[in-house]
């Protein structure tokens, strides 16, 4: 014991790297359970800046084990150049370990998310390009190639055949593509078996020997509540599961292991590709906000989009997970506003609806019902206690914890590991 997950509560770039980098050095083993390389979390550590896209962000911290799990999507090309990347920087991933049956995104599932994103036209979702909805789409048709089928060459050649059969027929009949060779594919995978033998790992396993040994292990989430596939906002969604359902099935941990459950809010929200975002600006304050956030993908370089709190997405997020802790990141980026609209409730149709609503067209319809709260001015990245805030900020927590579902244990006011506040 214990297990303690970390999850994103909105659309995700909530800062959940830095919540994690923090936690990192405090427990023993940091496990990524969903998602690939579509991820990106940025760590700040002192005058070094750490782009992390596929490893987990407990990467970073010397004692801990890293652990890439059953749930997560891997790019086999990104994790080895991820790794020599981060060993040229002086970290060491000697300690990296991967579950035999995570995935594996094939070159030919990479094609497939490019070309159906443009097929899509003004349908498209704003993937990433990463090959993730169509890799875990072969999971959950059975046509998936895991890590460990690439210790056998004769299966995996079998099961890249079967991932292709149909595949080929969508390429060159629909896409006018041309067709994939199942040679090229199976050569490709063989070249990072002698890299990859070392790491493989039965992860379920060694984490539950870990938690029996009183280990502390941290289950750190990729994307977000509102982006998982099952309680996002469907079908703008990512392809895995995202919340702490997903921590217990990406990790196989049992959910009775799980003690502790932190939400990552952001003081205000964004949102990256298409889909609803009720309290999104058009305007000015959008613009500064993106500008004081530094709001741009950390995987693709998009310009993310911007708006305001949002309540009852806070309220699902921590219903949905289980949320037992809030970390609320990036009060410093409102700072210079006067007064700050938080959404505490929607107007549907002309009807107040105080939760998110069971519907996609409700959803879509849903308009933010605003609370003005005062504003700030003073410069708060220095702050390093709650009583260090001006008042106003201090109201401002104080106000979104009596409304977002859950307490607010530590604030973030700045990208560094130090700029932060723990209230509990
Ligand atoms: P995908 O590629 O199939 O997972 O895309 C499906 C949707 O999920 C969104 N998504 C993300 N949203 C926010 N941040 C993500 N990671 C990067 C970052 C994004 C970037 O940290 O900045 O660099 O653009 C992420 N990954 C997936 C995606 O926008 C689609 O809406
Ligand atoms: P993640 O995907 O949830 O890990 O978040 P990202 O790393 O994609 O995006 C969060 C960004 O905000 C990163 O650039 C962080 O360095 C930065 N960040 C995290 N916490 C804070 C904070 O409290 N204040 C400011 N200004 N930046 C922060
Ligand atoms: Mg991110």
């Amino acid at each position: 014991m214990p297990a303690v997950v970390i999850v994103g509560a909105q659309w995700g770039d909530e800062g959940k790297g830095k919540a994690t980098d923090i936690l990192g050095s405090r427990v023993d083993y940091v496990v990524k359970f969903n998602g690939g390389n579509n991820a990106g979390h940025t760590v700040v550590i002192g005058d070094q800046k750490y782009a992390l896209h596929l490893l987990p962000s407990g990467i970073l911290s010397p004692g801990c084990v890293p652990v890439i799990g059953n749930g997560v999507v891997v790019d086999l090309k990104v994790l080895f150049e991820e790794i020599d990347g981060l060993n040229e920087r002086g970290i060491d991933t000697s300690k990296l370990v991967i579950s035999s049956n995570a995935h594996v995104i094939a070159d030919y599932n990479r094609t497939m998310d490019k070309v159906a994103e443009r097929f899509l036209g003004s349908r498209k979702i704003g993937t990433t390009g990463r090959g993730i909805g169509p890799t875990y789409a072969d999971k959950m048709n059975r046509l998936g190639i895991r890590v460990q089928d690439l210790f056998d060459e004769k299966i995996l050649r079998q099961k890249v055949e079967g991932a292709l059969e149909l595949k080929n027929q969508i390429l060159t009949k629909i896409y006018n593509r041309r067709a994939v060779e199942v040679d090229e594919i199976v050569e490709e995978l063989l070249t990072y078996v002698d890299r990859l033998r070392p790491m493989m790992a039965d992860t379920p396993l060694l984490l539950h020997e870990a938690l029996a040994a009183d280990k502390t292990v941290l289950l750190e989430a990729g994307q977000a509540t509102l982006l998982d596939v099952d309680h996002g906002t469907y079908p703008f969604v990512t392809s895995s599961s995202a919340t702490t359902g997903g921590a217990c099935t990406g990790s196989g941990i049992a959910p009775t292991e799980i003690t502790r459950v932190i939400g990552i809010v952001k003081a205000y929200a964004t949102r990256v590709g298409e889909g609803p975002f009720p309290t999104e600006l058009f305007d000015d304050d959008g613009e500064q906000l993106r500008k004081n956030g530094a709001e741009f993908g950390t995987t693709t370089g998009r310009p993310r989009r911007c708006g305001w709190y949002d309540a009852p997405i806070a309220r699902y997020a921590a219903r949905i997970n289980g949320v037992t802790d809030f970390v609320l990141t990036k009060l410093d980026v409102l700072t210079g506003w006067d007064r700050i609209p938080v959404c505490v409730a929607y107007d549907v149709d002309g009807e107040r609806v105080d939760e998110m609503p069971m519907t996609q067209t409700g959803f879509h319809h849903a308009k933010p019902v605003y609370e003005y709260f005062e504003g700030w001015h003073e410069d708060i990245s220095g702050a390093r206690t709650f009583e260090d805030l001006p008042q106003a900020a201090q109201a401002y927590v104080l106000e979104l914890e009596k409304i977002s579902g859950a307490r607010i244990s530590t604030i973030g006011v700045g990208p560094d590991r130090e700029q932060t506040i723990v209230r509990h």
